[in-house]
């Protein structure tokens, strides 16, 4: 009800909202032509994995078409996902990264 006192004083519902930012997965995708080795490179180099976590989250994203590299805030998310195609882009190779909120 808008006035359940009946007393002209109308209580306005405020939207709960969350404090924490949203966060988002940065995806790797599968192709067929980036090579096993820049694949593990990227990984190392962007998202500070080591080389056996590198090797292993490449090989998830061969097996099965895509894996989440990591969970970041929107501008670290877009900054990651930019760094990886630069790269990508400049060693011609096809990769593909992208983000999605969580
Ligand atoms: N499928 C690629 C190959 O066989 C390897 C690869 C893995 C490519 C992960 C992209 O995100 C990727 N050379």
């Amino acid at each position: 009800p808008d006035d359940p006192e009946g007393d002209g004083n109308v209580v306005l519902d405020t939207k709960p909202r969350s404090k924490r930012p949203p966060l988002y997965k940065v995806l790797l995708l599968n192709d067929d032509y980036t090579p096993m080795e820049f694949v593990v490179l990227v990984l190392e180099r962007f998202f500070g994995m080591t080389h056996a976590q590198a090797f292993e989250i490449m090989l998830t994203v061969h097996k099965k078409g895509v894996a989440v590299v990591g969970v970041f805030s929107h501008e670290i998310a877009e900054t990651k996902v930019a760094q990886v195609m630069d790269f990508a882009r400049k060693h011609q190779h096809p990769l593909q990264c992208t983000m999605e909120k969580e």
